[in-house]
């Protein structure tokens, strides 16, 4: 990106190089917040004043620790857990967990620092933060998975509470996971309280908190469609992955007359010509949530689809109008971006974290294809988590119309926010650089009423 402000942009990231240069996931979202935030600031002097920016990019505390546990052979197995408590200017810290092998703490400063903006943007209080584990869910039987959360809880429980830092889901952490974490941590403190957020409907979750993340991000892309005078029905979507967020995903397109032309896990993707119908969908859920078996499954289950191991779903080879990235970070390159803009793509909404690259970011740019960023378009997940916040204050439930409902508004007002910090004279909008400054006053300004602390 050309920036009269270039030369600030690089002085700032060097300054940050040097304190983890191999910090790259870290480097790589901060940058790209910096790109739109810097030039701000300096038509905004008080944030420079106060050193904002500076401050922001420092969390408030890391949290390293030991896990230790048992395997069903009986042998003692270790792995890292972590916590980074990164911003509370607006509200408790609050964020997911992630259990993945790839976890380090590059990855959960990336996912923290991007949870500031996003927890900024659902309107709600919430701080930003992210924790998780170098630990891998595959593979482990269900005694195993209990024993590694309990252990990981025993020490997680003495930095968080309901008005100190909230956890939740993120990749590998899902129903179960947080099942047995909230029993350790009732267990230790000998307390029925709002600690985790993603939790089992008869203990305190809300309805619609699994559906939450997939749903927001496909209203958020009709309500990207709905401002250029149109709509989801017909459109064929390009999906990755095929967990939490993509399964809902899928269902809230289907719902509104999309068609869903691919799946994905780390292994390859699943082509689908005819299309992901509501059967499939099914497929998908009980291989994924209950036999934790593999997406070539769906290719053998079904003859019409096809499976190509090794690839992803950027290769369908069909023509397409949305991209909606719901696997991991950095899972769209450049080259992915091109052939998504060669196969007529001209929206891409981001379901994950980060997936594309920065490459893939200028290819879009290039190409004036309408981009959500992750904090944006999957703000519907920990919005919803907020919700559920609600309700364990109030000590009742909601409707899953009334959460529902909820949804839609965060994300329309989100979507407005973008709009209004990140439209141009043309009327083209910038929704990274919407979704950064809306995200960046509200922090900012609190930090401000708040002194230095
Ligand atoms: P799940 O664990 O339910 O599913 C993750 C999916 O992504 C699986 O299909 C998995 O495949 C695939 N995947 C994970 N790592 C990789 C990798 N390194 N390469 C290729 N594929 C990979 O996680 P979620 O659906 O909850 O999360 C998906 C994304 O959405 C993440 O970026 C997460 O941060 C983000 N997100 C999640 C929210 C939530 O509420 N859960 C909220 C907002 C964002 P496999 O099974 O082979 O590992
Ligand atoms: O990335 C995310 O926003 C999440 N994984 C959800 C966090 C939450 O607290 O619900």
């Amino acid at each position: 990106m050309s920036n009269k402000y270039q030369d600030r942009i690089d002085a700032f990231m060097e300054s940050m190089k040097a304190k983890g240069a191999h910090e790259e996931e870290f480097l790589q979202a901060v940058e790209e917040v910096a790109e739109t935030i810097i030039p701000f600031i300096a038509e905004n002097p008080k944030y420079e004043e106060h050193n904002i920016l500076e401050r922001i990019v420092e969390p408030e505390r890391t949290i390293i620790f030991r896990v230790p546990w048992t395997d069903d052979e009986g042998k003692a197995r270790v792995n890292r857990g972590y916590r980074v408590e990164f911003n509370s200017a607006i509200g408790p810290y609050k964020g997911g967990l992630r259990f993945h092998p790839s976890v380090n703490l590059s990855i959960l400063k990336f996912l923290g620092f991007e949870q500031i903006f996003k927890n900024s943007l659902t309107t709600l209080p919430m701080g930003g933060g992210k924790g998780g584990s170098d630990f891998d869910p595959k593979g482990k039987s269900d005694n195993e998975v209990m024993r590694f959360c309990q252990s990981f809880m025993t020490e997680l429980s003495k930095h968080i509470g309901p008005n100190t830092d909230v956890p939740a889901g993120d990749i590998g952490v899902g129903g179960r996971e947080i099942g047995y974490m909230f029993g350790q941590y009732k267990r230790i403190r000998n307390e029925f309280t709002g600690v985790l957020t993603g939790k089992g409907q008869n203990w305190g979750g809300s309805l619609i908190r699994p559906e939450a993340t997939g749903y927001g991000a496909i209203y958020f892309v009709q309500n990207m469609l709905e401002r250029i005078g149109d709509n989801i029905r017909g459109k064929s979507v390009i999906i990755s992955g095929s967990g939490n967020v993509a399964q809902f995903a899928i269902e809230k397109i289907l719902q509104l007359g999309g068609k869903v032309l691919s799946v994905s896990d780390s292994s390859g993707y699943v082509f689908a010509p005819e299309g992901i119908h509501s059967e499939h969908l099914d497929y998908i859920k009980e291989l994924k949530n209950v036999k934790r078996g593999r997406i070539s499954e769906l290719g053998d289950a079904y003859p019409d689809m096809k499976f190509f191991e090794g690839e992803r779903s950027w290769n369908v080879p069909t023509s397409a109008d949305i991209a909606v990235p719901c696997a991991t970070q950095n899972e769209l390159n450049g080259e992915d971006a091109k052939k998504l803009v060669e196969k007529g793509v001209k929206i891409v909404g981001e379901g994950a974290n980060m997936p594309s690259t920065p490459e893939a970011i200028e290819v879009f740019e290039q190409n004036k294809i309408l981009f959500a960023p992750g904090k944006a378009a999957n703000a519907g997940g920990v919005a919803t988590s907020g919700l559920e916040m609600s309700q364990n204050s109030l000590r009742l439930s909601w409707s899953r119309e009334e959460v529902d409902d909820r949804l839609k508004t965060i994300m329309a007002d989100i979507h407005d926010q973008c709009v209004k910090f990140g439209r141009d004279e043309h009327g083209h909008v910038d929704y990274i650089k919407g979704a950064n400054l809306a995200g960046f006053v509200k922090v900012a300004d609190a930090m401000i009423d708040q002194g230095i602390v």
